[in-house]
């Protein structure tokens, strides 16, 4: 039986995928670096400084570490412009309903966000209160696939990793959660989600009692 579920943010409670993909196109266009269509998928779950290795993989000019520094400030201010304007409206449907639904079968809540952001997100979206422990992004050294976010909360929350089911919309993030030693949930697609042990089309279908055994 779980006694604890770890959701990752962006993609999963809060409608920022398209924000993203949005902030780095504008930089990509501005600096003449071309982008796959697919790039938004690539770049689900991956962190600031991954993520610009990846926008700048086509680009026609090398960019050294102080700048790329500034692309990587640049594409967040563009961000920070739409977030900053946030609300509870930009929840995904449902987001709410499933984590009070876990709290209300008395299961402890985390959040897992690679994300930077993820304090000012919380707070725009009014949710804060509904996790008993938020993972600050700026004290983990390894980004998701790498295990150690969802390991940090496993370990905030007093849980053993086995018992916690890890939420996420991105292939990095359900890598991350089952090298943390947990089951994962995907939300989104089979195509790009098809590693974890469930995926549902969105945050709306999460349903607790599908999960009542480990
Ligand atoms: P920031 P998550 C991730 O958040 C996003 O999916 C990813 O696209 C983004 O690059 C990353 O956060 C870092 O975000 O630039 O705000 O620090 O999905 O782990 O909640
Ligand atoms: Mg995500």
């Amino acid at each position: 039986r779980f006694e604890a579920v770890v959701f990752d943010l962006d993609g999963v409670i809060a409608d920022t995928a398209g924000v993203h993909e949005a902030a780095w196109r504008r930089l990509a266009a501005e600096i003449d670096a071309p982008l796959a269509d697919d790039i938004g998928e690539r770049l689900k779950g991956v962190d600031r400084r991954a993520s610009l290795d990846i926008v700048l993989e086509q680009a026609t000019r090398r960019f050294d570490e102080a700048e790329r520094d500034a692309l990587a400030a640049r594409k967040n201010s563009y961000y920070r412009e739409r977030i900053e304007q946030f609300g509870p409206q930009d929840l995904l449907p449902g987001a709410r309903e499933a984590v009070a639904s876990v709290r209300a079968a008395g299961l402890k809540t985390a959040l897992a966000s690679a994300s930077r952001n993820a304090p000012l997100l919380l707070e725009r979206l009014g949710i804060a209160e509904l996790f008993d422990y938020v993972v600050d992004a700026n004290g983990i050294r390894h980004s998701k696939p790498d295990p150690e976010i969802f390991l940090a909360a496993a370990a905030g929350l007093g849980v053993e990793p086995s018992a916690c089911l890890g939420v996420e919309d991105a292939a990095a993030g359900i890598a991350s959660i089952h090298a943390a030693g947990m089951c994962a949930v995907g939300i989104g697609s089979h195509e790009a989600l098809g590693a974890a042990e469930a995926v549902l089309p969105d945050i709306a279908a999460f349903d607790l009692g599908a999960f009542a055994t480990p």
